[in-house]
């Protein structure tokens, strides 16, 4: 039973945070998705369209998610790791080499980013009115 755990803002939810989470879940059995709360998102200098609540419940309703948990802040991965007997961290390759800290506790995976989809492009497109 391998477990899996990503972190992320899934803000204005889209194709690439689906393909994310469905490639996350294929590396195992059971996946934790720690969405990232408002609060910590004014701290990673992100400003959500959506609250919390509507982030986490959409990415909750994903079949292949399994739980979602809040993910408040930098420091609490290695927790995370230990409490949700996790086997496998996974996260987009943009943050390559940021995460290798985990290393001693989990597997650490970083898988490529879908190209040409995301939240600044989705906001940019509405705001242009391009659509
Ligand atoms: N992602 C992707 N392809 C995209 C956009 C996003 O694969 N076109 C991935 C990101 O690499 C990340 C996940 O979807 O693994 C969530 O992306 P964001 O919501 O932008 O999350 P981020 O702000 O990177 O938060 O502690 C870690 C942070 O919470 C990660």
């Amino acid at each position: 039973m391998k477990r899996v755990i990503t972190y992320g803002t899934f803000d204005l939810f889209h194709y690439g945070h689906l393909r994310m989470l469905k490639r996350a879940k294929a590396l195992g059995d059971y996946l934790v998705v720690a969405v990232s709360t408002d609060e910590f998102n004014a701290v990673k200098g992100k400003k959500c369209t959506y609250p919390y609540e509507h982030r986490a419940r959409i990415v909750e309703a994903i079949r292949f998610v399994d739980e979602v948990i809040p993910e408040t802040c930098w420091e609490q991965k290695t927790g995370d790791i230990r409490k949700h007997q996790i086997d496998i961290f996974v996260i987009g390759d943009d943050w390559k080499g940021q995460f290798d800290f985990l290393k001693p506790f989990c597997e650490v995976i970083y898988l490529s980013r879908t190209a040409d989809i995301s939240t600044t492009q989705i906001k940019d497109t509405l705001k242009n009115g391009k659509v």
